[in-house]
């Protein structure tokens, strides 16, 4: 395999499209040693069947505002790869939303998917919508709309979307409601769903409390936990909110917090009555962190900035891609950074990998890292095709049993000869294995 020959003829056929091409670059380098290994993959070119996605619908989203007016934006869904299973992968409603981010984002489902173990193909969707400042109405009108457009390419069995950036319980169940009013069936064809109607317990806090686990079986390798360690978290979502609560159970502090305004400085901890804030102000619908320095004394707003220049021994990005770069790199190696774990999809830049890997630290990307989010929708999933509703317990436990196998994938294939683990490596190998080899059993088509 030539990455760079591959790469070139990609960038052709998909300009411009840089998050996409940073996403196949960095699988592509990784696996580029155990593809060479097995002739069969080139012989049924499972490279250039892996890179495009099976299909892509666009299509028009139109609403109607509060004032009355007609507004249009504009509505995807991604169908990657389904040779271990159905479609999956999340739905993003943020304005930064075009189709190299949905590429990017379902390419990199489709190792993530596989190394939950859990029978789930790639995909991925979303909008160029914004739900900042939009009320619960307009949110109601836009989601009705968007699934009109998309219920007749979905079902259970072949495409199962769920929530991502700007979509959560509120949004899945505006648009279940439209599905399940067009299909006239009840079954699980989107996960997130609320626990009255088919969701599953933990899948809220999954992304997070996956992150969390993983990223304790990393401290482990290094006979270190999260008891009495600084953790810088960035974001303030559903990610970030699940992730700071496993930290505080697990006895770490959480001392930041962002948004797109800046972040926040809590040298006292994010815990208690500060958790439930982070969802009020997610539901604030307002774009910014910084209220928070104002509901509680101990923290400071710093305006425009990342949290990477605090002193933190774990870093979990938790917002969105590309997030920390080779600058926010150095600035958290400089401060005693042990750990970098990804709880967000991509938040690292290609730079910022290479000084974390030279410096050797424990580090995981997310599609490793954040695998508990899809994996707990898997188990919903699995409920909802017994109609079977599992408790708190057996939920968490799989979940944290899924982490800690992923986890062991990664150290398999990951281990370098001098004992340091590269994840990123271990992560896109195991994932593409699987994958690969179902694709060559299942022939060309
Ligand atoms: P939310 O919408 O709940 O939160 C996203 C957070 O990131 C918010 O704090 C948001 O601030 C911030 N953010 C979004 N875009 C930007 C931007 N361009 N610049 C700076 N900050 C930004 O989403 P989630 O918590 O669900 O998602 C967070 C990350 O985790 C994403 O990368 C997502 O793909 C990933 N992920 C999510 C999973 C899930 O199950 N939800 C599973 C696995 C990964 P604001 O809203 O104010 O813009
Ligand atoms: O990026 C992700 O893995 C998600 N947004 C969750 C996808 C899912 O189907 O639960």
């Amino acid at each position: 395999m030539n990455v760079d020959i591959i790469l070139n003829n990609l960038e052709k056929k998909h300009p411009g499209e840089v998050e996409y091409l940073q996403a196949v670059r960095e699988v592509l380098e990784s696996i580029e040693e155990v593809y060479n290994e097995n002739p069969h993959f080139e012989a049924a070119n499972i490279i250039e069947r892996l890179i495009e996605p099976d299909r892509v619908f666009t299509f028009k989203v139109p609403w109607v505002d509060d004032e009355g007016h007609v507004q249009v934006n504009l509505g995807y869904r991604l169908q990657f790869n389904n040779a271990i299973g159905p479609y999956k992968g999340g739905l993003r409603f943020h304005p930064s939303v075009n189709l190299s981010i949905l590429k990017f984002l379902a390419f990199e489902q489709i190792f993530k998917n596989s190394l939950t173990s859990l029978p789930m193909g790639g995909g991925k969707g979303g909008s160029d919508f914004n739900p900042k400042g939009k009320s619960d109405a307009e949110i109601m009108r836009f989601c009705q709309s968007f699934m009109l457009e998309l219920w007749n390419y979905i079902s259970p069995e072949i495409d199962v979307p769920a929530g991502d950036i700007g979509v959560g319980g509120r949004e899945i169940g505006y648009l279940y409601g439209m599905y399940k009013k067009l299909k006239r069936e009840h079954t699980g064809v989107l996960t997130g769903k609320g626990i009255n109607w088919g969701g599953s317990l933990i899948r809220p806090e999954a992304t997070g409390f996956g992150c969390v686990y993983f990223a304790n079986e990393m401290l482990a390798t290094k006979n270190e936990s999260f008891e009495g360690k600084t953790v810088a978290v960035s974001g303030f979502g559903n990610v970030a909110w699940g992730a700071v609560q496993k930290v505080n159970e697990l006895g770490g502090k959480v001392v930041t917090l962002s948004g797109p305004d800046g972040y926040i400085y809590d040298p006292e901890g994010i815990k208690d009555e500060k958790v439930e804030y982070m969802l009020e102000l997610r539901a604030s619908n307002e774009d910014i962190v910084k209220p928070y320095s104002y509901e509680f004394e101990s923290a400071q707003f710093h305006g425009g900035k990342h949290p990477w220049e605090v002193k933190a021994d774990i870093a979990l990005p938790c917002a969105t891609q590309n997030e920390l770069n080779a600058e926010d790199a150095q600035n958290l190696i400089n401060n005693g950074c042990l750990c970098i774990c990804e709880c967000a999809n991509m938040p690292c830049t290609r730079e910022a990998i290479e000084i974390i890997h030279k410096n050797k630290l424990l580090y995981a990307p997310g599609k490793a890292a954040n695998a508990g989010g899809v994996a707990t929708s898997g188990l919903e999933m699995s409920q909802n095709a017994l109609k079977l509703h599992w408790g708190r317990k057996e939920v968490d436990g799989r979940l944290h049993e899924i982490m800690i196998n992923i986890h062991e994938a990664c150290v398999k294939y990951g281990t370098e000869e001098d004992g340091y683990v590269d994840y990123v490596k271990g992560a896109n190998i195991a994932g593409f294995l699987k994958v690969a080899n179902s694709m060559l059993d299942l022939g060309i088509y």
